[in-house]
């Protein structure tokens, strides 16, 4: 089916639904945010330095075409469930206790607390453990540290930095979806007074233009410098699209996938609080597939967890824990993961090919992109000693020697 079909398909699928409960799409759910005010001029911008070129005003008039198009997404403009409201409840119920009861949680090191050697060791060997690292930013002096965690000075800096909020597909269905963008700043008062189900997230992979300020503030971590996406211009080719800065408020979130071509992923938040849940490579399919079910893969990212999270059968090896600012979550290769934005978030992540990996994720590799894993086989003598070096990796580490409980 054409992406745009797709997109059809499940926006009159949604309008069924709601029309089944008497409910008719759509308004836009933020109306003021939507329209261009004028209240700007009596009202300076509170954190503008003199020297700044824009004001939201000016902003909102160089994006009326982008919120116009927000406007008309189906998907995005429904406040079916009244999320807004029952939010907070949410929220603290979840950060009191695990959403299903026979979870566990995830464990927690400090970055200083073991050399890469034991962290190798302990993390990434067989095939990887998810962790959670405290104090990447600090310990490896991010400017991120600073300028992202004060909300009005992160404002202040990148306010006008235009980040996609959507994608848009052609009406007729042809050609490229195009990306919709607003800047940083509209995008914050959006995210803090909307009152939708299902609010856009601000997920950005391009960092060109105004957008490349943005790495100048973070580096990939010291455990992850490693990537055999990397070493080349092929390798960066076969996997451009690796890192992504995520601005979201909440009830944003991401719905339960597997990061793409055996990528693993580090996942550093600097501002608000992230839900995530995980389930180990190898979880049944067929349960994932009922898991993500047709009527969750697309909806709301709190429909799932408030719905079907707390009915996850016992001894799926599922793993919930909330991300506080500072934050590095490390998703191996393979693992399901969904996450929940609790409040306004800001956060870096980037993927790769962890060398470690290989050994478990080779297999895919070659099945799925034969003639890369040939290119890496004949031109990168490293990949052949760690794949050789670990030949026993499938005896002693498969996904059935994880317990759980
Ligand atoms: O929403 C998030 O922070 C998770 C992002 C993620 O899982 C991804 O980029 O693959
Ligand atoms: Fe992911």
């Amino acid at each position: 089916m054409e992406k745009k079909d797709k997109f059809q398909a499940l926006e009159d699928q949604i309008r069924s639904e709601l029309a089944s409960e008497g409910i008719e799409l759509l308004l836009p759910i933020a109306p003021d945010l939507f329209l261009s005010s004028s209240d700007d001029e009596a009202d300076p911008e509170p954190n503008r330095l003199d020297s700044t070129p824009w004001t939201r005003e000016s902003l909102r008039l160089e994006y009326i075409d982008a919120f116009e198009i927000m406007k008309s997404s189906t998907l995005n403009n429904h406040s079916l469930k009244n999320l807004y409201t029952e939010f907070i409840h949410f929220k603290n119920f979840c950060e009191n206790q695990p959403v299903n009861i026979s979870s566990r949680s995830l464990q927690r090191i400090w970055v200083n607390s073991l050399s890469l050697e034991e962290f190798k060791e302990t993390y990434i060997s067989n095939g990887g453990t998810p962790v959670i690292i405290e104090g990447i930013p600090e310990q490896e002096n991010w400017a991120a540290k600073d300028r992202w965690t004060d909300l009005s000075l992160f404002i202040e800096l990148y306010g006008d930095i235009p980040i996609k909020v959507m994608e848009k597909f052609t009406d007729h269905g042809m050609g490229r979806a195009f990306n919709v963008r607003i800047p940083i700043a509209l995008y914050y008062d959006y995210a803090m007074n909307n009152t939708a189900d299902d609010p856009f997230y601000g997920f950005e992979l391009d960092f060109t233009e105004k957008r490349a300020k943005l790495l100048e503030d973070y580096n990939p971590p010291d455990f992850f410098k490693e990537d055999f996406y990397n070493l080349n211009e092929r390798t960066r080719e076969f996997y451009p699209n690796y890192r992504h800065f995520i601005i979201g408020g909440e009830r944003t979130g991401s719905n339960l996938h597997v990061d793409p071509k055996c990528t693993g992923a580090w996942n550093t938040l600097l501002s608000g609080h992230k839900k995530w849940a995980l389930f180990p490579p190898g979880t049944d399919e067929e349960y994932i597939q009922q898991l993500q079910g047709a009527t969750y893969a697309k909806k709301p990212a709190t429909y799932w967890w408030q719905d079907v999270v707390p009915n996850i059968k016992p001894n799926m090896g599922m793993i919930e824990c909330i991300q506080y600012p500072g934050e590095t979550i490390f998703v191996p290769a393979g693992w399901w993961h969904a996450v929940l934005n609790l409040d306004f978030t800001i956060a870096i992540t980037e993927n790769l090919l962890i060398p470690e990996t290989l050994p478990r994720v080779w297999p895919e590799l070659k099945s799925t992109w034969t003639k890369f894993a040939e290119f890496l086989e004949e031109t990168e003598s490293q990949l052949v000693g760690h794949l050789s070096s670990s030949s026993n990796w499938s005896k002693t580490s498969n996904v059935a020697s994880y317990t759980y409980y």
